[in-house]
Formats: structure tokens, C-alpha cells, sequence
């Protein structure tokens, strides 16, 4: 009898926690789809890795990882279009264009999508929270102090981006032009902003037109995994290294060889494995009700620790690591 009792409880509460969970909305088996600026960059499928880690620890996600083949907001649009006939649960969105994807993310969340954005920001009326992997005023004024260093403050510098309206490089690039505008810079100047769309040759194109039109170039920051790399290579080929310094932002395990051979002294990154993985995490906390995605709330994200929502609901994560000889090693191994 005290056996049946026994169980009978167990099945009761069983019930109850159900109730309890369906009642305050907690979804099983829930599809987050990651939607990257363009599929066939490393730097977004170490974000992808970072998103299946964070399915596997949280269970009950489907990762869908998706992206288009050029970096375009339109291309973007039609897979965020076809993300809502299939009705998913969430979207982490890394966004090619500030403004352009706002209407379609703004549907998405009015039939009930989750949307966030991550590494490339979305404006605030087109998601719910935007995760940056580091402050842009730092990542900005940053890489300009880390030429400089490396050009003794003197001489032309050009920039080399990815698409022209990417959000965060442009953000970046705003904050660069900022911190130029300090004395100790008044020997360096901005002659060029030139956009290799993320795509390795036309990477690779515009840096040699760089080295073409401006015959006295000191330097060059490349903000863009994949600018950085396809610059490094420009640089060995046209025999400029070490007569043009070149920083920016790379991944290791793509800028090893030229960090070792002095084509590029110094870069920074942050880990983007832990962008993926947080950015996956929070759509699934927002989703089940667990976060609200108010500004001043602070997330608990895993294994990353805390994030506080900032104002516009932006939450930035850290500052990103910088590399060089000594280190290069053992970050190239991860990532
Ligand atoms: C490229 C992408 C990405 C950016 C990195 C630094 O891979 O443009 O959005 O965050 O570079």
C-alpha cells in the first residue's frame, strides 16, 4: 500500500511539473537557426561550433545553421524569409546591413520568432537584443593605437573592410576615425577605406590597388577575418612586408604563418566559438521565458559567466585577446 502511495506521488508531481512548465510557456525540442553574414568564412563556423556546443549542453536544440553565399542584406532576407515559413523558434542573426533586415525581422517576431542579433548588429526595432563580442568605441580606437605602434605614429594608413555596410565594421571604422582626430596622431593619415566584401579575392584585389595608388603607404588595418588574411598574402606577393605594417582583426589559425614571418607583428580577436556559444544560449533562455532581454538585466550564459543588456539592449561581452609571436601557437590550435 505505502508503495502505491509512494508512486502515485511520484506520478502526481510528475504531472504537476509538467503543468507547471507548460503553463509558464517552457518549450521542448525547440530550432534556433544561426543565419551568418556568409557561409565559407572560418569565423562563423567557430560561431557554428560555439552554437552546437551550447545545444548539446542545454539539450532539446535543433541548430540550423544557415547563411547565404554572398554578403548581402537581400540574400540574407530570403533565407530569414524562409526561416519563417518553417517556422522556427529562434534566429541569431549576424546582420549584413543595420537597417535593411529590420521589416523581415520585425515579422519574424510578430509571428512569434525569437530574434536576436550577434556580431553584427541588427537596429533595435528589428530584435531583441543585440550581442557584441566587444565594445566598438574599443575595438575602434584600439586597432588604430596598435598601428601606430607599429608605424612610430607616422605616415598613411588605409583601412581594408568587408562589405560597405556592415554593421560592425562600420561602427569600427567610426570610432577609428575618432580616435585619429587625437594629437598624437596628427603625423598619420587615413588616405583610403576600401571594401573586399569579405571575399577573399576581392580582398586580395583591393589590397594590391592599395599598395598601386598610395606608393608611400605606412600601413594598413583590416578589421575582417577574412580582409586580413587575404591582405598578409598581398603583402608576400607584391614583396611589401615589413615595409607596410598590417593589423586588424584575424584568426589565428588563418594568420599564424604571417604573424611568425613579421607580415603582421600584432592583431586582435575575440574567441568566436564563445560568441556563437552565447549567442545560442541567450535565444534559448529568451525563448523559454528564463531571460527577459530588458536593458540593465544580467544574463547567466553557461560557461561564459554573466553579460549585462546595456543601453539599446545591446550586451557586450570582452575585450578581445591580442596576438603576436608568443602567443600565436597556442590560440591558432583553437580557433
Ligand atoms: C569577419 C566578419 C565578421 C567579423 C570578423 C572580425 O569574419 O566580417 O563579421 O566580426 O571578420
Amino acid at each position: 500500500m505505502k508503495r502505491i502511495k509512494f508512486l502515485l506521488g511520484v506520478i502526481l508531481i510528475v504531472i504537476l511539473v509538467s503543468a507547471i512548465a507548460t503553463f509558464a510557456g517552457a518549450k521542448e525540442n525547440v530550432r534556433i537557426a544561426m543565419v551568418v553574414k556568409m557561409i565559407g568564412n572560418a569565423f562563423f563556423e567557430a560561431c557554428r561550433d560555439g552554437g552546437l556546443e551550447a545545444a548539446e549542453e542545454l539539450g532539446g536544440i535543433e541548430l540550423i545553421f544557415q547563411g547565404p553565399t554572398t554578403s548581402t542584406a537581400e540574400a540574407q532576407i530570403e533565407i530569414i524569409d524562409s526561416l519563417i515559413a518553417q517556422k522556427v523558434d529562434a534566429m541569431v542573426i549576424s546582420s549584413n546591413d543595420v537597417d535593411a533586415l529590420v521589416p523581415i525581422c520585425k515579422r519574424a517576431m510578430k509571428s512569434g520568432i525569437t530574434v536576436i542579433s550577434f556580431d553584427s548588429g541588427i537596429a533595435p526595432e528589428g530584435r531583441i537584443l543585440h550581442l557584441a563580442p566587444s565594445g566598438s568605441e574599443f575595438i575602434g580606437r584600439s586597432q588604430v593605437k596598435m598601428l601606430a605602434n607599429l608605424i612610430d605614429y607616422k605616415g598613411e594608413i588605409a583601412i581594408l573592410s568587408a562589405t560597405s555596410t556592415a554593421t560592425n565594421q562600420n561602427e569600427w571604422i567610426e570610432w577609428m576615425k575618432e580616435e585619429l582626430k587625437e594629437p598624437a596622431y596628427k603625423d598619420m593619415k587615413l588616405v583610403a577605406v576600401v571594401y573586399g566584401d569579405d571575399l577573399s579575392d576581392k580582398s586580395y584585389r583591393e589590397a594590391m590597388g592599395l599598395f598601386k595608388s598610395y606608393p608611400d603607404l605606412r600601413g594598413i588595418i583590416s578589421p575582417t577575418t577574412v580582409g586580413i588574411a587575404a591582405t598578409g598574402k598581398a603583402l608576400e606577393d607584391a614583396g611589401k612586408s615589413g615595409k607596410i605594417e598590417l593589423t586588424g582583426l584575424g584568426l589565428p589559425s588563418e594568420m599564424k604563418q604571417y604573424i611568425k614571418n613579421g607580415t603582421c607583428r600584432q592583431m586582435s580577436l575575440w574567441n568566436p566559438i564563445d560568441l556563437g556559444y552565447s549567442s545560442t544560449y541567450i535565444a534559448y533562455k529568451l525563448l523559454q521565458g528564463e531571460f527577459q532581454g530588458k536593458e540593465g538585466e544580467v544574463m547567466k550564459v553557461g560557461r561564459m559567466g554573466e553579460i549585462k543588456i546595456g543601453s539599446n539592449n545591446i550586451a557586450v561581452m570582452s575585450e578581445p585577446y591580442v596576438f603576436n609571436k608568443d602567443n600565436i601557437d597556442k590560440f591558432a590550435a583553437i580557433y
